[in-house]
């Protein structure tokens, strides 16, 4: 066994193109926040760095369909995924994010290394081209007609309906996804890390030498080594992103696979100038948590690139889990199909520790695991409320009653009591084993069993029962309870800080270390505590049904969209009444309208407001003819600034609605004739 003498604590960086979701906690952030609390309250050494993950092209074809920049996009995310962690007490040293001055100085730095020794292969090649758009296309960005089923939406990656592997350039009629435009092949050039070369050095640390890596890890890494490794691209042609620092690169930016893990390395930089120590020294644990789509990355690239540069520690250990399930189906950005953050603490506010319990009793940790609602209810109910919460009131509640909220003396203990107090050193061990080896079910069933503990003790000694015989026995009995209580504030910290923060309280403690846990003497007689309070609250039936009715919803509307019915889009964010109100729109009619030429889908439309009489530029040419229109009520935004439109200077819009079944535009107009000038409100 080696021995360590600090920690290194990194989890996957999020992408910063949408929120977080009980997925990502399950899989990655409650994990290593339960490892670092812990390292934490043992008084060890560790950092525990993060940060959003702000490049790549999804982000920028975000930015494209939303008409931001990417910088507005990771701006967005970036802030309400930090808020989220912050809100569930992730403990992060530091949250960073990639396109932070720091990162761009860092990766650029390590590529350069690794390219001033020769660590790459420059190759050309011919890719995908979107002229429209001008950039090269990922796989993912090209779609067309499979070989094989001829679905007409396969990728170039891969068939969704009959699974088979693709290379875009099998697909039938190619299009781009993002222009739907003919892409066309186009040279490029680009640097690769010959993976190949550090098979054997792979093989030697990894198969050999990391035999006690969790079996789905050690698996993936195997298998991939056994089909033999490829060079792989670290660069793309891309104008989001870090760009590659060497001469003749114009245009080209490092593949976001390729800057992300050297975020870790850029946010202890931020975090501390000592950040070497823990980088550089071979008595420094390193540990990834991941989900195990990022596998590949941490175990094969990351090592490699870090091989390859010189100088850096290796990971000591990637605990990856396997993924979350919701309700029986995968968790889906795209598809909605999720359990959002953010939108989790709007319904159950203050009840963070709820979640954190159920993701961590429940987490993926061998296979894929399953949230549904109905489970966190009953382990709400049937363990939070029911073991932990009672046993705490029970005690609290006993002590204030029987001894004015003082901490008795403890007499003589029975044989019970000795058996009973002695579980908990055990416990502890128990605790530290699985913590220590990333089983953390395990470890919170350890924790959870504190409590079992205490209230079995309290059902066998029934002090409430004693009080009226033998109030010195009673005394004792609240002793061993208290110690208890205080066992399980320790004990559960790491799980759940919320509630072990309330104990704490309750108890009038300022605060313990892990090693106080298995100790009976942490409650001194004479102690005045705090005011008991309930630690939770029973999950009702109505709530339950409401987030499963909000699931419906959705699946409702991923069912229509799939089955052709369009995409439609999810509300935007809230706003004010008063944002309502600075929109002017006028029923108006349309007096004259005519095509603008050189145009496929401009018609300059004169319009009566009841204001006044202005023209309005609009792009409804494909669905309306000019004579359709005349003398028809429509509705206009009138105080929309106006601007100029093949040189007409264009005053207002006019309300259209967009049918998601088939793309078209259709006027929006009141059922009713009424007087142009209306309001609309
Ligand atoms: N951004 C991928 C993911 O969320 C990712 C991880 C980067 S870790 C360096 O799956
Ligand atoms: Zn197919």
């Amino acid at each position: 066994m080696k021995k360590y003498n600090r920690y290194l604590v990194t989890s996957a960086l999020p992408y910063a193109n949408g929120p977080v979701h009980i997925g990502h906690l399950a899989g990655v952030y409650v994990p290593a926040d339960i490892y670092v609390r812990y390292l934490r309250l043992k008084g060890e050494d560790v950092v525990w760095v993060c940060g959003s993950d702000e490049h790549g092209v999804p982000i920028t074809l975000k930015a494209r369909a939303e008409g931001v920049t990417p910088q507005d996009i990771v701006d967005k995310y970036h802030n309400i995924i930090k808020t989220s962690f912050e809100e569930f007490g992730i403990s992060f040293d530091i949250y960073s994010r990639t396109t932070s001055p720091v990162h761009y100085k860092t990766a650029s730095d390590f590529f350069r290394v690794m390219y001033d020794k020769g660590k790459f292969i420059e190759q050309t090649s011919m890719q995908f081209y979107d002229e429209e758009a001008k950039v090269f296309l990922a796989d993912r960005y090209i779609m067309g007609t499979c070989p094989h089923c001829q679905n007409d939406r396969a990728y170039g990656d891969q068939c969704e309906k009959c699974g088979s592997t693709l290379n875009a350039t099998d697909l039938i009629n190619p299009r781009s996804t993002i222009t739907g435009s003919a892409p066309v092949m186009k040279e490029t050039k680009h640097w690769y890390l010959p993976l190949d070369k550090y098979e054997q050095f792979l093989r030697e640390w990894i198969l050999d030498g990391h035999k006690e890596w969790k079996a789905n890890v050690y698996g993936q890494c195997k298998s991939w080594l056994d089909l033999g490794l490829q060079p792989r691209a670290v660069s793309r042609d891309l104008d989001w992103g870090i760009p590659v620092p060497v001469e003749g690169a114009e245009g080209k930016v490092l593949y976001v696979w390729f800057d992300a893990p050297i975020g870790y390395i850029s946010a202890t930089k931020e975090l501390t100038p000592d950040w070497e120590k823990y980088w550089k020294r071979e008595d420094t644990k390193m540990v990834h948590f991941i989900g195990k789509d990022n596998i590949v990355f941490h175990c094969i690239v990351f090592p490699s690139m870090l091989k390859a540069h010189g100088g850096f520690i290796l990971p000591d250990n990637v605990p990856a889990n396997e993924f979350l399930n919701l309700e029986g189906d995968k968790i889906s950005t795209s598809r909605n199909w999720a359990v959002w953050l953010h939108e989790y603490l709007e319904d159950f506010p203050g009840k963070q520790d709820m979640l954190r319990y159920v993701l961590c009793a429940n987490a993926p940790e061998t296979k894929d695991n399953d949230f549904t609602w109905k489970d966190f209810q009953s382990r709400v109910n049937n363990e939070l409320v029911a073991v932990l919460g009672n046993f705490v009131n029970r005690a609290l509640v006993l002590t204030q009653k029987y001894f004015e909220g003082q901490v008795p003396a403890c007499g003589q203990l029975t044989d019970y009591d000795r058996d009973i107090l002695g579980e908990l050193p055990q416990l502890r061990s128990s605790l530290e084993e699985n913590i220590e080896n990333y089983r953390f079910r395990e470890a919170l069933k350890d924790a959870m069993s504190i409590a079992r503990l205490g209230n079995k003790y309290l059902a066998d000694t029934e002090p409430w029962k004693v009080v009226k015989s033998d109030p010195d026995r009673v005394a004792t009995i609240l002793n061993v309870a208290l110690q208890i209580t205080a066992n399980l504030a320790i004990a559960i910290e790491p799980f759940m800080p919320f509630t072990s923060a309330k104990i704490l309280k309750m108890l009038n403690i300022e605060s313990f270390g892990w090693q106080h846990l298995g100790r009976t003497d942490l409650m001194a007689a004479g102690h005045q505590i705090g005011t008991p309070e309930l630690l939770f609250e029973k999950v009702d039936d109505s709530v339950i049904e409401k987030q499963l009715q909000k699931l419906a919803d959705t699946r409702k509307r991923n069912q229509v969209e799939e089955s052709g019915g369009g995409k439609i889009e999810p509300q935007k964010d809230t706003i004010s009444f008063e944002d309502f109100g600075t929109m002017d729109i006028r029923v108006s009619t349309v007096l004259a309208a005519e095509k603008i030429a050189k145009t496929k889908k401009l018609l300059k439309l004169t319009i009566d407001t009841g204001i006044d009489t202005r023209e309005i530029v609009s792009g409804i040419a494909e669905y309306y003819t000019p004579e359709e229109l005349v003398g028809r009520q429509v509705l206009v935004l009138v105080n929309l600034a106006p601007r100029e439109l093949k040189g007409v200077m264009s005053q207002g819009m006019i309300l259209m609605a967009s049918d998601p079944a088939t793309g078209k535009l259709v006027l929006a107009s009141p059922v009713d004739k009424v007087k142009n000038g209306a309001t609309i409100g």
